[in-house]
Order: structure tokens, then sequence, then C-alpha cells
């Protein structure tokens, strides 16, 4: 072995040694996944009737949504579909009691949803769309009215509104109802928050540190709209059982203008105890929870871009976390969502690297 060619073996094997020591997370080094242009939004799902998880991902800058089949080990690009003008969220659900799972689709360039009917076989055709408000962005998905067709739920950054879009059996929508919430709302999720088995709404109003809840009265209208306080400029939701009372829609917010997260804990009587702001040494973009340490308490990973990771704070199950660990997330992660794509019991995540148009694909460990 000449000196140089055993400099460069010493310098692999010191790359490899350094890959290995950085990883400390708990997740495996990324696999990079070529997307679409300006990719902003991916949801896990399952599209076709073979067993692991699949996904789909909106390309805001090609007005198109790929979705990928996974057989729990490796995703196949199966269909692409164009959606309309810059899509940038979406969600799926069952949109009728009697179908195979579809995609919702916000086009914020068009101000509309569109509806995305699947095959069952990772296959969509464009259906029904619905007129939102201006610049929307994160949708939610459920049966507001209660009539056992999923309704639509769509944050208006522009308005300062919710446009709740509700289903019918065909596909398409009725004219959307318009609710006011807090300044340039951002995240939204649609759950049962006080607990009273009808669908309620909340976002997170980025022009304010606050988010807006809406109380569903069960026929598609709201009986109030409760405001509370969060971190600054709260962007992104997520929710899980995190003071493990058996009460799961508690929620954890991403400030996007402080280095913070806030917690929220749910009494479900309507009231929530104010937020616990914790400490995150960056400016966290998007929040996911899960339980991804499987010790049986919730925790909560947020997307870091600037520094190119997630970081896991576990749940000590008391509402409080420990000490977060850092994994690499890809270049410039904007998005996460989770899902055990791999079927080990532990979930694994999709940071979502817009600027690098790719999905990193961050498998758990899967060791506590
Ligand atoms: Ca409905
Ligand atoms: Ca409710
Ligand atoms: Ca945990
Ligand atoms: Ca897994």
């Amino acid at each position: 072995m000449s000196h140089r060619v055993f400099n460069t073996f010493l310098v692999l094997l010191s790359t490899l040694f350094l890959q290995t020591a950085i990883q400390a997370g708990q997740f495996q080094l990324p696999v990079i996944l070529p997307v679409g242009q300006q990719p902003s939004e991916v949801v896990i799902g399952n599209f076709n009737d073979l067993g692991g998880l699949d996904f789909a991902v909106t390309n805001s800058d090609s007005d198109t949504v790929s979705a990928y089949l996974g057989n729990g080990r490796e995703f196949f690009l199966k269909d692409t579909i164009t959606t309309g003008h810059r899509p940038v969220g979406i969600a799926t659900g069952l949109m009728s009691p009697i179908n195979k799972p579809d995609l919702v689709v916000v086009n914020a360039g068009d101000a509309q949803v569109a509806l995305l009917k699947g095959d069952g076989r990772g296959d969509f055709n464009l259906r029904g769309r619905g007129h939102t408000g201006v610049n929307p962005h994160s949708i939610g998905l459920a049966d507001f009215n209660m009539d056992g067709v999923t309704d639509v739920a769509v944050s208006n950054i522009n308005d300062s509104t919710v446009t709740v879009l509700l289903g019918n059996a065909d596909g398409s929508f009725q004219p959307g109802n318009t609710v006011g919430v807090g300044l340039h709302p951002v995240g939204l999720l649609a759950l049962d928050l006080n607990c009273d088995g009808v669908p309620d709404i909340v976002t997170a109003n980025s022009g304010t540190s606050q988010i807006s809840i809406l109380f569903g009265k069960g026929d598609g209208t709201f009986k109030r709209v409760r405001t509370l306080a969060a971190g600054s400029a709260p962007i992104s939701l997520a929710f899980g059982d995190f003071n493990g009372d058996g009460k799961i829609w508690d929620l954890a917010v991403a400030d996007s203008k402080a280095n913070t997260f806030s917690v929220l804990l749910n009494n479900c009587d309507e009231t929530f105890t104010s937020a616990k702001i914790y400490p995150t040494s960056f400016t966290p973009r998007s929040i996911v929870a899960a339980d991804f340490n499987q010790d049986g308490k919730w925790d909560v990973a947020l997307a870091d871009p600037v520094n190119n990771r997630a970081v896991l704070f576990p749940g000590n199950g008391d509402g409080s976390f420990g000490t977060p660990s850092s994994s690499d997330a890809g270049q410039g992660p904007e998005f996460l969502t989770a899902g055990d794509l791999n079927g080990d019991g532990f979930p694994d995540m999709i940071a979502v690297d817009t600027a690098a148009n790719s999905l990193a694909i961050l498998i758990n460990k899967g060791q506590p």
C-alpha cells in the first residue's frame, strides 16, 4: 500500500468512525430521497392493501404531490399528481366510509383544497375542490358535523381565519364556513380537545404568542373560540399525553421566534394548564410527538433547519422533558412527521428538506 493510498484509507476510516460517533441520537443516519421542487409537507398513511406504511409529499414549486409506496424496507414512487398551484399542506384519511384512503391537499396559490381519491393501489385521481381563505397552509381532517363523511379544516395565514369545508359522500365539498382566529395561523390540528366526543380545532397563531381553540358543536359550527398563551410566534402543533393522566390531547407548540417549545396540559373541561416553556437552544420549525424510545412516555421531536437536525426531547411522563438528543435530518429540515415505517414498534420520522428538494427518512435505532 503506497503512503498516499494508506492516508486515504485512514481518512475513510476516520470518516466512517466520525459518522458512527456523531449519530448519538435515537435515529440512524438518514436515507435521502430526492423529490420534486420545494417540498413542503409529508403525510404518512397506508395507501394500498399491502403491509408497510406509505407516504405522500407536496412539491410546492412543482405543483404536484408524489405518492410513495413502502414495503417496510424501501420506498418506491408510485404516482405523481398535478394538484393546483403551490401545494403546501397535506392530510390523508377516508373521505367517506366506503372509500380507500384519500389525500387532501392545500393549494396555497389557488386558495383551494383538492381531494385526491385513492384507488387502494397507490394511485390518486383529482376529484373535488373547495375554496379556502387567502394563503391557506395547514389542514386537519375530522367529521365536524358528525354525518359519517370526513370534513376538512384549513388555516388561512393572511386572513387570520380557519375555513371548515363539510364533505359530501361523492368527494365534493359544501361551501366553507369561515371562523376568525388569532393573527396569522400556520399550524392546525383537528381533534377533540374538551373530551366530549365532538371534534375541535386548534391553531398556532404565528403573529401572536397565542393559540386559538375552536370548540365544536357537532353540526359543523363552533360554540366558542378560546385563546391561550404559548411562546413567541407559535407555528407548529403536536398532541400527546405528556403527563400520563390518560387524557391524550395535551398540546405541544413550536415557537418560531424564540428558542423554545411550549406544553399545555389538557384538563378536558375547555381549560388547560398555563403553557410551560422549554428552552431548545435553536429556533424550531416543526414539532411532532410520539413515544420514540418506547418507555411508555410521550416524547417530542423538533426540526432544527439551521443545524440540519431533528432534536428529541424524551418525556418524563409528568409533563416535563429530559436531556435532548440530536439526529442528522438531512439538509435544512423544515417539517417533521412520525410513523413506524419499518414496523418494529419504534416510531420513525420523515423530515422534509425543502431547499434541498429531498426527504430524509430517519429510522429509529430501536434501543431505548
Ligand atoms: Ca362530515
Ligand atoms: Ca370536543
Ligand atoms: Ca418516551
Ligand atoms: Ca420503526
